[in-house]
């Protein structure tokens, strides 16, 4: 009689995950003006996409608000790593706000972009997803240039005046494969199509893609660590699970793991999005071992060491406290 000694239970860790250079430049932007300036901090949307980051800067003493008219005359203001429009901009000067931008660069990157071919008189087909803060802030840049592509969907509702000048950007946290494919489509209809200068989809959102693939293809199940108005933590569920996880969801925290997705699961793939701190994931691990996964392996897809300098507003008063 043979025994059959059951499958070890493991759990595979992508790498990388977590907090990328933009949001941990603007995360610290809020703390270091809360530390420079004092409570409140007065921030306009989600600093980043994550409940749990947001909390505990409120906790901290800054102040969440929707639109800058409800900011109080003079006081500063912080806006979130997504970008804004240049009419966010106009406004807080009119409202004698001091602003401190913590848009990610490469989210500017893209609104450089957008003005470039805007004043030569390109039509600008932007995919990304309607309602983002990000493509309403891109889209400002030059409201009259920009028509959204939001997926395949949007591809047969874009007409542009002259098909030999029409161009393509993109939102920065868009899944690659599908973005190719918008890509191709529009192409079939645009022969002249001409593409982004440099990679939209940034290096954060592309390396978490390449990981997450790679864990997904050996897990049954992959959990996501990240909010639910997080496009890249949303986009890496969709990732997962076409390379390979028969289940994948995305949880704020570890409390919203459920013991019935561990059912007949041997290999638990685990991740985050680029706006989630790193303790949320080690709760997640924790969790998990008290499910009896707990040999815990991570795997290094590509290496990262991207950093940005704090906003400049902020390194110029840090310089002079
Ligand atoms: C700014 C730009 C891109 O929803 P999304 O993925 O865009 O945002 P977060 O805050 O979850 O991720 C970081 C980020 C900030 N990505
Ligand atoms: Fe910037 Fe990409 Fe992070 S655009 S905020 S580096 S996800």
């Amino acid at each position: 009689m043979t025994t059959q000694t059951p499958a070890t239970r493991r759990v595979l860790v992508a790498k990388p995950r977590g907090y990328c250079a933009g949001v941990d430049r603007a995360v610290q932007a809020v703390e270091k003006a809360l530390d420079q300036y004092g409570a409140p901090i007065y921030v306009r949307k989600q600093i980043v996409h994550n409940t749990h980051v947001v909390r505990t800067l409120e906790e901290r003493g800054a102040i969440f608000v929707e639109e800058t008219e409800e900011v109080p005359e003079g006081a500063i203001v912080v806006f979130s790593a997504h970008g804004v429009a240049p009419a966010v901009h106009e406004e807080a000067a009119q409202r004698s706000l001091r602003t401190i931008d913590a848009t990610c660069p490469l989210v500017t990157k893209v609104h450089n972009e957008a003005k470039r071919f805007a004043a030569k008189d390109y039509d600008i087909l932007l995919i990304g997803h309607e309602g983002h803060e990000e493509v309403e802030g891109t889209a400002g840049e030059a409201p009259d240039h920009i028509q959204l592509v939001d997926g395949l969907d949007g591809v047969q509702q874009v007409g542009v005046r002259d098909p030999k000048r029409v161009v393509w950007l993109s939102q920065t946290t868009l899944s690659v494969d599908e973005t190719n494919e918008t890509v191709t489509r529009l192409r079939e209809r645009f022969p002249n199509l001409i593409d982004p200068p440099s990679d939209d989809i940034c290096y954060a959102t592309q390396n978490r893609q390449v990981a997450v693939k790679e864990i997904a293809a050996q897990s049954e199940l992959v959990i996501v660590v990240g909010s639910t108005n997080s496009s890249n933590s949303k986009r890496l569920v969709e990732v997962a699970l076409d390379a390979g996880a028969k289940a994948s969801y995305l949880v704020d925290d570890a409390s919203f793991v459920e013991d019935g997705w561990l059912d007949g699961v041997t290999t638990v793939g685990v991740t985050s999005g680029a706006s989630v701190p790193e303790e949320l994931v080690a709760a997640v691990l924790a969790r998990l071992a008290g499910s009896g996964y707990d040999a815990v392996e991570e795997v290094e897809s590509v290496p990262e060491s991207v950093q940005f300098a704090l906003p400049h507003e902020l390194r110029r008063d840090l310089r002079a406290g």
